[in-house]
């Protein structure tokens, strides 16, 4: 069935219900929204919806759904692959921003928990923790806007997920309304319940396409005493994953952060981003970001290992941080990196995973097909190794006009690419999820059934297909084989 514009009577019920506070048709009040965090994209939008409760939330599903109108959910905007930003063409849509939501409810330092709004930003979500001896382990660089709804949302992983895993397994408990007006109000802290299926998990990485979430309650962990940070210089990447695996043995779960860089992807930084230098004196094929926590012993324990490591011949060079101000230093190496290559021009970005033993080689041959198949383009893989997930960026050959090889050659290097990676038993996407930018792909080389499984459920739970329409899956069905 197909959706419709919204009418002047559905914008007026809006209005009336959210407030000034919560509804706008200001061009100038939604245009910093309408364009995505990666610059791809500008979309329209009738107004700009701003429930405040959940009450408010499931009223404007409610009218959607009446209506038929679509509603593209959004929370810092952050998001790398168009899932927040609605497109320009089409019968009109409604941006729901849940940014108003930001109240930390609950922090419960004996549950282990904390319950925030959808709308809190990750860093301010960091702090409410840490103001209890507590932590939120899960960081990435957008922490200054990714909200907890749309890393809930995404299912975003970051830098801590070796140790913690993704969203997904840091959320107890999830408040929300999905399209069909089913209301999820379970904010526990419960960390075992066997009431059947695990409703909130739908939730979890659907990218808006199911429901709106407005609230979750999170995992906390205890606060570390001490933190280790190493930058390592290395030959090989299959080096990086033995070291990890070394390491581990004998720090075992103190390894929370394990993050490859390679020569090239520093060098971006350095030329870059203000401020930055070389942390180590040689260059190197690759570089690996190390971060162990835990008390006072940390640091010496994870000198020791490198310094057996180093013996043993498994690492070409290494340096430890003294200090908070050189992990900090560090650490920005790494978080800038995708700023940095944004600063150099265009790429064709990538998030996928494969096996965690196969990366090392798939880095290799997937390059090597890259550049063969690709006249001079240029593959940079960095990220999160220890999870099996790289960004397998592609930038354009050197001395290209890098927009005019953007516009004649991404989709057919993303395709090239995420075949390679369907072919090594991986998937196109470990962790910025689907979106718009992904979703033909994903269903060109998607397997039948799982796309069927999620339309079923997509049917199911948004039977008047309103949210987020045209992210995940495409809008038709498509066409049976001949
Ligand atoms: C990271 O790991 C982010 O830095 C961004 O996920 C990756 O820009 C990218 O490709
Ligand atoms: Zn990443």
């Amino acid at each position: 069935m197909s959706l419709a514009p919204p009418s002047a009577a559905l914008l007026a019920r809006l209005a009336d219900r959210l407030g000034p506070a919560g509804f706008t048709q200001d061009p100038a009040a939604l245009a910093p929204w309408l364009t995505d965090w990666r610059r791809r994209m500008t979309g329209a939008a009738a107004a700009l919806v701003a429930p405040a409760t959940l009450d408010e939330a499931a009223f404007v599903v409610a009218a959607a759904a009446e209506a038929r109108v679509a509603l593209v959910p959004q929370g810092g905007n952050s998001s790398m692959v168009g899932g927040a930003t609605p497109p320009a063409d089409g019968p009109g849509a409604l941006l729901v921003s849940l940014r108003r939501m930001q109240r930390i409810r609950a922090v419960s330092p004996e549950d282990n928990a904390i319950t925030a709004e959808a709308g809190v930003v990750l860093a301010d979500l960091h702090e409410a923790a840490a103001a209890h001896g507590r932590r939120f382990p899960l960081s990435l660089a957008a922490k200054g806007n990714a909200t907890v709804g749309g890393l809930i949302s995404t299912n975003a992983g970051g830098t801590q997920v070796l140790r913690f895993g993704p969203m997904r397994a840091l959320v107890l408990g999830l408040e929300g309304v999905f399209g069909n007006g089913l209301r999820l109000e379970q904010l526990t802290p419960l960390r075992k319940d066997n009431r059947g299926y695990d409703l909130k998990q739908l939730l979890i990485g659907a990218e808006g396409t199911l429901g709106l979430v407005t609230a979750a309650t999170l995992r906390l962990v205890p606060a570390f005493r001490a933190r280790a940070v190493a930058w390592i210089g290395l030959d090989d990447a299959g080096a990086a994953l033995t070291l990890l695996r070394r390491l581990e043995d004998r720090l075992g779960e103190a390894v929370e952060s394990f993050e490859l860089i390679p020569e090239e992807g520093l060098a971006l930084v350095l030329r870059h981003i203000p401020g930055t230098q070389a942390p180590l004196a040689g260059a190197h094929r690759w570089h690996v970001l190390i971060e162990a926590v835990g008390d006072a012993a940390v640091a010496p324990a994870l000198e020791a290992a490198l310094a057996a490591e180093a013996e043993r011949g498994g690492l070409a060079d290494a340096v430890l941080a003294q200090n908070e101000r050189q992990a900090e230093a560090l650490w920005r190496l790494r978080e800038s990196l995708s700023e940095a290559e944004a600063r150099d021009g265009l790429a064709a970005k990538h998030d996928i995973a494969v096996p965690v033993a196969a990366m090392p080689g798939f880095i290799e041959t997937a390059s090597a097909a890259v550049a063969a198949r690709f006249a001079g383009a240029r593959p940079i893989a960095f990220g999160h190794l220890g999870d099996g997930n790289v960004h397998f960026n592609v930038r354009a050959p050197r001395d290209a006009d890098d927009r005019a090889w953007f516009a004649r050659e991404a989709a057919a290097v993303s395709r090239f690419v995420h075949g390679l990676v369907l072919d090594a038993g991986g998937t196109l996407s470990a962790e910025h999820g689907i979106g718009r930018f992904k979703r033909d792909d994903f269903a060109a080389l998607g397997e039948p059934d799982r796309l069927a499984g999620l339309r079923a459920v997509k049917q199911l739970f948004d039977p008047a297909g309103i949210l987020n329409p045209g992210a995940l899956l495409p809008l038709a069905e498509p066409a049976p084989a001949p």
